[in-house]
């Protein structure tokens, strides 16, 4: 049998592609990617030798290409996490995210059409929901909890949602979504807040905090989420959406000071900066569906996950380093260079 793992340079489509390989030996993966910024080849080096692994350097919004692939290799099943990810790249340049969250995905979806397909898998994001107030800790995103997003990313990931629901209903194709809370672990790109946070404080630099940090995300070690999909994949039901997160609400600022704790670095180095436009305030999934139907629960508990991702960061410094050396200066100087110190 034939996977696709679309995105699988990126964080959790390596760690996908790590974890499937060791869980089905038998079983061949093709990993497309077009090794964007956020795309690092190095993230699969453990496993460029495996005869049943192959890496396609590939535009999802290459029709022709996509097509030409899917005709070589017959997928059974497509799990697509190629994506546009970053909330303040999309403030910046909404476009791409449209292009590649939306356009990429329907080009997918018509090849699996064109070609034949047992499962199309969609990694979707609790984002689509919105927020939550802060001040009513009783409520959590449920699959029936209304579209609603906030940035031009979950709009596009939103959109994308919709579309394999379409495809869905209207060809019939077989479909599952899943919608996970944040991740966090190995190989995470240092934008997002863990790595960032990890980094600047091994270089004792400034953690800009945006605003006053009390906006809470709920969030899973990425393992967790490998193997929710792959529950999905296997077990799930065509048509249905699953949401993943695992209770684990937490507020920005005591992310940032707990690896400040676990790295021996003074709280000092905390800097509120100009928050986010449009900034989401507490994200909170309820996981009860694919508890019940496919018995999935999170292994990892945060403190202990927490304390693997540092060590890892620290285990794999030219892993970071190389990223952070190039063209992530630039962008570091753009986005943070004019955030002003609010306090
Ligand atoms: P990432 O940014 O680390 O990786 C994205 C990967 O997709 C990169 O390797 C990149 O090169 C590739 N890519 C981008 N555009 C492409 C294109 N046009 N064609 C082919 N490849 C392309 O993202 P991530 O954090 O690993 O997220 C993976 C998926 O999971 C995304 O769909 C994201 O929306 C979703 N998700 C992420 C989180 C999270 O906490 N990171 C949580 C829930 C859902
Ligand atoms: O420098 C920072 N300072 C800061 O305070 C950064 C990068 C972030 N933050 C805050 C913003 C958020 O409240 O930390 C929180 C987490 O931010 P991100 O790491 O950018 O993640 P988030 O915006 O929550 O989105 C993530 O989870 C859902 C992923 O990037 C998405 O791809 C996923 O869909």
């Amino acid at each position: 049998m034939t996977l696709f793992v679309t995105g699988g340079a990126g964080f959790i489509g390596g760690n996908f592609i790590h974890y499937y390989l060791k869980q089905h030996p038998d079983d061949r993966v093709v990993c497309l990617d077009k090794l964007t910024y956020a795309g690092n080849i190095s993230t699969l080096s453990p496993v460029m030798d495996n005869p049943k692994f192959r890496f396609v350097k590939i535009d999802i919004c290459d029709r022709k290409a996509i097509y030409k692939l899917f005709e070589e290799e017959t997928p059974a099943i497509v799990v697509n996490f190629a994506a546009e990810s970053h909330v303040d790249r999309s403030i910046e340049n909404p476009e791409i995210f449209l292009q590649t969250n939306i356009l990429g995905t329907q080009v997918l979806m018509d090849a699996c059409r064109k070609y034949g397909i047992q499962r199309y898998h969609q990694v979707s994001t609790d984002e689509v929901y919105g927020d939550l107030p802060l001040d009513r800790p009783d409520l959590f995103f449920t699959e029936e909890t209304p579209i609603q997003t906030s940035s031009p990313y979950s709009s596009s990931k939103a959109g994308a949602d919709l579309l394999v629901m379409a495809y869905h209903r209207t060809y019939d194709l077989p479909v599952t979504i899943s919608r996970c809370s944040n991740n966090y672990g190995p190989y995470h790109f240092p934008e997002k807040l863990i790595p960032l946070m990890i980094v600047n404080s091994l270089a004792d630099k400034p953690l800009p905090l945006y605003g006053e940090g009390l906006n809470v995300r709920d969030w899973l070690y990425v393992a967790d989420h490998c193997r929710a999909i792959d529950l999905i994949i296997h077990e799930g039901r065509v048509g249905e959406i699953y949401n993943v997160g695992g209770h684990n609400e937490m507020k920005n600022i005591d992310i940032v000071k707990l690896i400040c704790k676990e790295l021996g670095k003074p709280e000092s180095l905390i800097t509120h900066v100009t928050d986010r436009k449009g900034h989401d305030m507490r994200y909170a999934i309820d996981p009860t569906k694919i508890h019940n139907e496919l018995g999935w629960l999170p292994e990892t508990k945060f403190e202990d996950g927490i304390k693997k991702t540092i060590k890892w960061y620290l285990e794999h410094r030219e892993w970071w380093e190389t990223i952070i050396s190039g063209e992530y200066q630039n962008y570091y100087e753009k986005m943070y260079g004019n955030r002003e110190r609010v306090r």
